[in-house]
């Protein structure tokens, strides 16, 4: 063992320091160097989430008062000057690539070609792109939408950095169109927060706000990366840590911003080269054993009511809730020997965190990716909710759920009408103010729309950004389907693989950034976008356009929708010429938008109506609901010593399947990607060592689901878990294996085999 640890893996190197400090500052010196003129960089960061500039496409953390620091916040940088690069793809680009040879290049590469400059038709007789006129394209869509059979053979995909004003055009369009296919990032990200969260409290929102965690008495983090992720939430978890408030997280993954962080802020600590202690405890879990740790921590809380009473809010449940009585009755019937053996965590360290919450009367739990992307992620995302509503930790001061969120303004595609559920309310809302009637039949999620585009029911897909074949499982399935298609549209800032995978007739759109100046008719725009903590606020972005033939994706899609419905309802030029009506159309629309032009001039915007916080329950019953997770395991056989749990997780050089460079570093790993990162005594089991090449196999796929020639890295990872990165290891996730309830694919636990890797090429 001590010896398989000291073998010298090409690319690996343990990172000793803390996250954050002077090597966050040289990353974001590097990135500014490589995308973008030294001397334009400043500027651009220094614009970065203020008041009168534009909301950082990185992550949907909250700014205190909108004043953060933003320009230490290095993968904020990565995702600005990753989109403010000085790099172009332009005709003459596609003139000198057939799209067969693009395909041979890895994403990273096509992204890092630079920013889209033309609106380009795919010519099928010469495997090119060639450059089009927005207007004849937008004809030629219109022609092609409207000679298909039903509307429901279109998708209308949305990825989550778009902003309320282009979603909400997009839904309008499809619905006026007469489909309800949403596909959106959301249903592949926290769409078991937008299912479970409303059986719980009555809203798919996080109840927490910044404030919060300055009263808070705990913090409890489950399953997210937060020093790759959501950096700028980093800043707040070293003031809690400093305050000495107990972090206690649960994650597989010894990750180094949750042990230690040196925030680039603050000057004692750059200039001692110190650091924090993040969490007050870490405890390892086993991938998907997280329901079995919530349920072992519910059951030792029970327990200590039973002892010495006064640990449950017994007056709030009372009053507030139902179904404690089956919850209870569940607990008491689940064995420690199962809660052990699932959650991989001792019983005693559950019973400790059980005396952490009782000792707290104000407690936050954050979660993640870790939590959402299980078969089970719906009904995990309910436990949490139980935790905390077992003290009363909803709707109180320094207490609340805190969902992060994934893209910028993920929240928000959801609150303006992206949904393939829409409600009765909204549709009849539409119908009132547009005079047209939308469909009322539930559309297409992400995972269906694929399916129906590999049934070949689907006919054209019409994505909003995103890079939708890539970021779903099963490739095999799914980049054979999207050629299958008639027509696919890409509205888009760089070149991607899903652009590559080619319909009979496919457009790529070039549209502007935030970072850039958004000039209609009426004038310079801004945008709208809703973080994590349900702040809505006006994003605007100044510098020149990649390319003059840019346009807006409000404009796009009014282009897209104008050729399409020729007799629309919908003033679509003049929606355009100024974003004011668009949100007045949303305010008219959607509750919770009152004087939404007004208030978003306002610096800081509003808050979109949370009514848990003020401990109204809008479920059913009005009352906010107890869960029962049956069992405490994930729903999926066989379960054998030798089969491992995998997480496909994202490095600290990506943004989701935009790949901006090779390096993990807090991980340890550098100028590669094909790692599988593994525990010491998996691996001495399994008869392997730290830098074997080894072959992973999906387990009960049905067909087989192999990615060859991983190297082995012995990591800091609970046993029976294994870590790969996505979107490579996207080959090993089955299309179908999913959450029943939110759809969201079982991304964090796929069972699989390893074995030595049949070719050991060397
Ligand atoms: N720089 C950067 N920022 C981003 C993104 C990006 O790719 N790059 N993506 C954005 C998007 S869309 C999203 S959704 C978020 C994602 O942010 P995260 O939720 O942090 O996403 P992941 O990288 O997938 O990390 C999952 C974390 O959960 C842990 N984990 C995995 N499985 C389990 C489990 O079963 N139980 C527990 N307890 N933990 C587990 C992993 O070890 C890892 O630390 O970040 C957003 N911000
Ligand atoms: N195995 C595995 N798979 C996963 C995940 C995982 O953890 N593991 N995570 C899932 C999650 S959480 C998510 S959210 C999805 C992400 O899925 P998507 O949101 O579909 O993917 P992104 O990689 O964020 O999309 C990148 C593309 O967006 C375009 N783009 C960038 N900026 C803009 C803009 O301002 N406007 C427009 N119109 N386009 C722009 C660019 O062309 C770029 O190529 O992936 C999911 N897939
Ligand atoms: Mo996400």
């Amino acid at each position: 063992m001590s010896k398989s640890k000291q073998r010298n893996v090409p690319g690996v190197r343990p990172y000793g320091g803390p996250a954050g400090g002077w090597g966050a500052l040289r990353a974001t010196a590097q990135a500014v160097r490589q995308q973008m003129d030294t001397f334009e960089a400043p500027v651009v960061l220094l614009r970065t989430n203020q008041p009168t500039g534009f909301d950082c496409p990185g992550c949907a953390w909250p700014d205190k008062e909108h004043r953060s620091t933003f320009q230490f916040c290095e993968n904020g940088a990565k995702a600005v000057t990753w989109e403010a690069t000085n790099k172009r793809v332009t005709p003459e680009f596609f003139e000198r690539h057939t799209v067969s040879e693009l395909l041979g290049y890895s994403d990273y590469e096509l992204e890092n070609f630079g920013r889209l400059t033309h609106p380009m038709a795919y010519d099928p007789v010469t495997d090119k792109f060639r450059a089009v006129q927005w207007e004849e394209a937008f004809g030629r869509i219109g022609k092609a939408m409207r000679g298909l059979a039903s509307p429901d053979q279109v998708e209308f995909y949305t990825s989550g950095r778009a902003s309320n004003e282009a979603a909400y055009l997009l839904q309008l369009f499809a619905r006026e169109y007469g489909t309800n296919n949403f596909p959106d990032c959301s249903n592949m990200c926290h769409e078991a927060t937008s299912v479970g969260l409303p059986q719980s409290i009555g809203i798919g929102k996080g109840t927490v706000s910044l404030a919060d965690f300055d009263q808070t008495e705990l913090v409890i983090s489950i399953g997210h990366n937060p020093g790759t992720n959501h950096p700028r939430m980093m800043g707040t978890l070293h003031e809690v840590a400093r305050r000495k408030v107990p972090i206690i997280v649960f994650n597989p993954m010894r990750e180094r911003a949750l042990e230690r962080f040196a925030d680039p802020q603050d000057v004692l600590e750059m200039a001692t080269l110190g650091s924090t202690d993040i969490a007050s405890t870490y405890y390892q879990v086993r991938a998907g054993g997280d329901a079995a740790a919530l349920k072992g921590i519910m059951k030792a809380v029970l327990a200590l009511e039973d002892e010495r009473g006064g640990v449950l809010d017994r007056e709030f449940i009372a009053r507030h809730t139902r179904g404690f009585e089956a919850l209870e009755a569940d607990l008491r019937a689940t064995g420690w020997a199962d809660i052990e053996y699932e959650s991989g965590l001792a019983r005693a360290d559950l019973e400790q965190v059980a005396q952490a919450y009782a000792a707290s009367n104000a407690t936050i739990i954050t979660y993640g990716m870790g939590i959402t992307q299980h078969n089970m992620g719906t009904a995990n995302v309910r436990l949490i909710a139980d935790l905390l509503l077992l003290r009363g930790n909803i709707g109180k001061p320094g207490a609340g759920i805190c969902p992060l969120r994934g893209h910028s303004n993920v929240q928000g595609n959801r609150t303006v009408g992206i949904t393939e559920k829409p409600s009765a309310q909204f549709l009849a809302s539409l119908q009132a103010v547009f005079g047209f009637r939308p469909p009322s039949a539930h559309g297409h999620d992400a995972v269906k729309a694929m399916e129906a585009m590999i049934a070949g029911t689907a006919r054209a897909l019409i994505c909003l950004g995103g890079n939708f074949a890539v970021a779903l499982p099963d490739p095999e399935r799914c980049f054979p389907a999207m050629k299958n298609l008639d027509l696919s549209v890409h509205v888009g800032t760089k070149l991607n693989r899903s652009h590559l995978l080619v319909a009979r007739e496919t457009y790529l759109f070039p549209c502007l950034g935030r970072t850039e100046l958004d000039l209609q008719d009426s004038g310079p725009q801004s945008i709208t976008v809703e973080d994590s903590m349900s702040m809505v606020h006006a994003s605007a972005g100044r510098l020149k356009p990649a390319s003059p033939y840019l346009r807006s994706e409000c404009a796009i899609i009014a282009g897209m929708a104008g050729a399409a419905l020729p007799d629309s309802k919908v003033p679509w030029t003049e929606l355009v010429a100024d974003y004011d009506r668009i949100r007045d159309l949303i305010e008219r629309t959607i509750p919770g938008f009152e004087g939404y032009n007004r208030r978003i001039r306002v610096p800081g915007g509003f808050r979109m109506p949370l009514p848990p916080t003020g401990r109204v329950w809008p479920t059913p019953s009005g009352k906010a609901e107890f869960s029962v997770f049956p069992g405490v395991r994930e729903r999926y056989e066989p379960w054998d010593p030798g089969c491992l749990r995998l997480m496909t997780i994202r490095s600290h050089d990506q943004y989701n399947t935009t790949i901006y460079g090779m390096d993990d570093r807090y991980r340890g790993v550098f100028g590669r990607r094909d790692v599988l990162f593994m525990n010491a005594q998996d691996l001495a089991d399994l008869g392997l060592a730290h830098g074997d090449l080894v072959d992973v196999e999906t387990v009960a796929a049905g067909r087989t689901l192999r990615m060859e020639g991983l190297t082995a890295v012995q990591y800091g990872i609970s046993r029976g878990s294994a870590a790969a990165y996505y979107p490579e290891a996207n080959v090993l996730a089955p299309l179908d294996y999913i959450d029943e309830e939110s759809g969201t694919p079982s991304y964090k636990s796929i069972p699989v085999r390893v074995r030595r890797a049949a070719a050991q090429a060397r």
